[in-house]
């Protein structure tokens, strides 16, 4: 690498959990290197979101980082599933045990970044108009960022307090005995409407679509503590019997399993098809995955993602269960979806569908009686006003390109990226588009990320970057750009595999649904984890094929 003291070898945005692990590889490299981050501290989505039940779907034994056998052997989960609270120390300490912070700018946003292509150099600007030059640059950015905050008409009205899950305050909102009014029911308010009910007055739920939910069945992680360990067994991930230690005592194995499937996550698989089953059978596999809670309900068959009339056996399945859960048979029947399962992502809950047994909860169905308007006391819908002390947002995000486009990115002929972007994401992997030279975005549309377990997707992502920069190196390469064949061969590859797949077949944000005027491309790369890997060791192997490097 060339060495001028003025230039960067490498900044990170962002100091979540792919800007932390980042750092710690450049600083194993050796780069001369910094992190900039707009928050005051490290965690990246779960620095902002603290909403009141705010945790992890995937469970905390997978959902952790495996660079290091050390931190992976000291780190006590005290939950199947981590709350945020948990998640975030657990960042801090990953910060702390690896001296990240001292590379780290925080409260610091970059606001524009332009690729000088005369000097091989990145120009960066944060919000203080400070200029920054580096060589590479990694966006860690993250896909659940930048929030969606639906324009509705005379918000700017309402006298009362307005939250957005994924910007809560870091003082404890006090619900007490007030009236509440939450709008959206994807995974966050999922988790958020069963915690806030035992505090407020009274809660309206404002519901455009109802959501598939399935029990998280949390619990607390069961440790063996100093007692004689013997006859180990294999973990398989999501066995409510495992102790913590039998899982760290195979941790290897474990981990391998995730690596060799389809979500990054080792989840009981079974080979069969929903459909070659006896109806016996297939309810009493269902009963199973639904009693034993988690995600790998959706795993329960393996057709359940490809053949529509396998997963309308689970969808139904789900419905029956919201029908015997919900005492109402209209707030049931609201609350019951009519598309595939699995198209939304999957939500974790606890008591999600016995809280609006409550009397204290009241659903308004969006699709019928649309929010007409705010005003100073609430929130007015075709029908009827609701007056309201507070508001939550639970409206989700302009996922996988948002915050990447806040950025003014500007590559190599000045060429935007946003202009690139205008009908979707193209990129070659997800790691690198054509015409932004040296820049990496991680876990970034195009990669299987937000639909795999996130930190396990994170350090493959990373892993490549930093190889990719090693193999620079030590082959006297300063320039590296994604060549636009590959990144349209990437493209397509990456569409026909969601053609067919249960996750195209409804209006999510997977596909930038939930943003107007947002481009309709499916984004995250939905052929599958392994498959995924296998391809980008492929092209490492073969000295980067697919990049021009010079
Ligand atoms: P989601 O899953 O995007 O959910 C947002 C919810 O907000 C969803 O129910 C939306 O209804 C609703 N929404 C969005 N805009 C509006 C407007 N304008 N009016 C009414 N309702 C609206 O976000 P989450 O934060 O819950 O979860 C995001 C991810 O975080 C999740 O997938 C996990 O990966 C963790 P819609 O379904 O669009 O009709």
């Amino acid at each position: 690498m060339i060495k001028d003291k003025n230039i960067y070898d490498l900044v990170i945005i962002g100091a979540g959990f792919a800007g932390l692990y980042s750092l710690y590889k450049a600083k194993l490299a050796n780069l001369n290197v910094i992190t900039i981050e707009r928050a005051s501290n490290v965690g990246g989505t779960w620095y902002w979101n603290r909403y009141p039940g705010a945790r992890c779907d995937v469970e905390s034994m997978q959902y952790s980082y495996q660079f290091s056998s050390e931190l992976q052997e000291e780190w006590e989960w005290t939950e199947k599933y981590a709350t945020q609270p948990e998640i975030l120390k657990y960042a801090n300490h990953v910060a702390d045990r690896f001296n990240l912070r001292k590379n780290i700018n925080f409260n610091t946003e970059i606001k524009s970044a332009k690729f000088i292509t005369d000097k091989n150099y990145w120009l960066l600007t944060n919000h203080k108009k400070e200029l920054i030059k580096t060589r590479f640059c990694i966006m860690a950015t993250g896909c659940l960022s930048t929030l969606n905050k639906p324009n509705f008409k005379n918000i700017e009205s309402f006298k009362g307090e307005i939250y957005h899950t994924g910007s809560w305050p870091h003082h404890k909102v006090n619900l007490k005995n007030k009236i509440v009014g939450i709008i959206g029911t994807g995974s966050s308010a999922i988790q958020c409407i069963p915690e806030i009910i035992k505090d407020v007055k009274q809660l309206y739920v404002f519901q455009r679509t109802p959501h598939y939910t399935v029990p998280a069945r949390n619990a607390p992680l069961k440790y063996l503590k100093g007692k004689n360990i013997s006859n180990m067994r294999e973990p398989i991930g999501y066995d409510n019997d495992l102790f913590v230690e039998e899982v760290k005592y195979n941790y290897s194995s474990f981990r391998l399993k995730a690596q060799n499937s389809v979500a990054a996550m080792a989840l009981p698989i079974n080979n069969q098809s929903a459909l070659e089953v006896s109806e016996d059978r297939r309810q009493h596999v269902f009963e199973d995955r639904w009693n034993k809670g988690g995600v790998p309900f959706i795993a329960a068959f393996e057709d359940l993602n490809f053949n529509r009339e396998a997963n309308e056996t689970a969808a139904k399945f789900v419905r029956n269960k919201i029908k015997s859960l919900v005492k109402d048979s209209n707030v049931a029947k609201l609350l019951t979806p009519n598309y595939p399962i699995g198209c939304k992502r999957l939500a974790v809950d606890s008591n999600y569908y016995e809280t609006y047994n409550r009397s204290n909860i009241s659903l308004i169905d969006l699709k019928t009686d649309p929010i007409k308007e705010f005003s100073k006391d609430g929130i007015s819908t075709s029908k009827k006003c609701f007056e309201l002390d507070v508001v939550i947002l639970a409206t989700g995000f302009d996922a996988m390109t948002g915050t990447l486009f806040n950025i003014d990115i500007e590559g190599k002929d000045n060429i935007k990226l946003k202009d690139k972007w205008s009908n979707g994401p193209k990129n070659y992997l997800g790691l690198a588009s054509s015409g932004f030279p040296n820049l990496f975005t991680v876990s970034g549309p195009g990669s299987p990320s937000v639909l795999t377990n996130m930190i396990v997707s994170i350090e493959q992502h990373v892993n490549w970057i930093f190889d990719c920069i090693k193999y620079m190196q030590n082959n006297d390469k300063s320039f590296i750009e994604a060549s636009l064949n590959a990144e349209d061969d990437w493209f397509k590859h990456n569409q026909e595999v969601s053609i067919d797949h249960v996750r195209s077949s409804c209006s999510s944000w997977y596909i930038g649904a939930n943003i107007k005027g947002k481009a309709k491309n499916f984004m995250p790369y939905v052929g599958g984890y392994s498959k995924y890997v296998e391809k980008c060791n492929e092209v490492s192997k073969n000295d980067y094929e697919g990049f021009i490097l010079k």
